[in-house]
């Protein structure tokens, strides 16, 4: 399982979108948002490069910490 601090997030709607930008990269499952830590827990199928992901959140409107 992977973790990555998310800034920016500030309600559900936030969490939705975060949720929905991870979950649609391929390789990644079984995401978790969590709103009060500001992070993200997910799997991975295999290693994901870390620039797509932080291209996915930055495209979501978010930054990783
Ligand atoms: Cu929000």
């Amino acid at each position: 399982m992977a973790t990555i601090q998310i800034k920016g997030m500030s309600c559900n709607h936030c969490v939705m979108a975060v949720t929905k930008a991870l979950g649609g990269i391929d390789g990644v499952s079984n995401v978790k948002v969590d709103l009060a830590k500001g992070e993200a827990t997910f799997d991975e199928a295999r290693p994901v490069d870390r620039v797509i992901i932080r291209e996915r959140i930055k495209k979501a409107g978010f930054e990783i910490a």
